[in-house]
């Protein structure tokens, strides 16, 4: 066995004993979704499983806990991050990831810290565990979810734009506030689609 894969076992059993059974179960998930969508678009595999893997160690307390444990730890909350705690768990989460995980890889940090908002301008690995997350196959919420699990083994950038167009469509039903960042990575992959649009032949 390979020194990765133990690292692999060992975070999958301390995660099993940390979330909820449902959360670990979607963490192994995402982590294959991961896998599978870098062996398409030619991602390391080792970063996709791990950043995969840990996207969700954040998520072993409620929000408010979570917004302590950011204070505590002096990791940077904004106003709108307090307004909008549902994205908390993914600052936190990276934090655990380099400080209880032993994680040094920036790229992999920068993967759980923008799961949940995206931003613009995403480098493979963030685009593949943001939109593995959503896809991955004991998902069931989303009504656009046969769309978006087609959609993303084609183009990862279209991918981006539909489902950051969805979540702020569902923020603002549920009148939730929107983070900035969210904003920011919905107009970076909207404009994106409409260059590609402008690309289409016409007929
Ligand atoms: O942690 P997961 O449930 O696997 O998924 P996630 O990390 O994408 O979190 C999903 C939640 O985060 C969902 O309830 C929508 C919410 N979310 C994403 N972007 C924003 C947001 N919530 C607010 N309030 N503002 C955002 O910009
Ligand atoms: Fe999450
Ligand atoms: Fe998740």
């Amino acid at each position: 066995m390979t020194e990765a894969y133990n690292l692999i076992l060992s975070y999958r059993k301390n995660l099993e004993t940390k979330l909820d059974p449902m959360r670990y179960e979607h963490s192994l998930s995402v982590s294959f979704t991961c896998m599978s969508l870098a062996m398409r678009f030619g991602c390391d595999l080792e970063q996709a499983e791990l950043a995969g893997l840990l996207h969700d160690c954040g998520k072993r307390y409620s929000d408010d806990i979570i917004l302590k444990k950011c204070k505590k730890h002096g990791i940077l909350v904004t106003p709108e991050e307090e307004e909008a705690p549902a994205v908390l768990h993914a600052n936190y989460g990276a934090w655990l990831a380099k400080h209880k995980y032993g994680i040094r890889d920036p790229e992999i940090l920068s993967a759980i810290l923008y799961h949940t908002t995206g931003k613009p301008d995403m480098t493979l690995l963030e685009k593949i565990v943001y939109i593995a997350d959503y896809i991955e196959p004991r998902r069931n919420k989303a009504e656009n979810l046969p769309r978006m699990r087609s959609l993303a083994y084609e183009d990862l950038d279209e991918t981006m734009y539909e489902i950051l167009k969805g979540t702020i469509e569902y923020l603002d039903r549920k009148s939730g506030s929107i983070d900035p960042i969210t904003l920011k990575a919905f107009e970076y992959y909207q404009e994106l689609h409409q260059k590609n649009v402008l690309k289409l032949p016409k007929n």
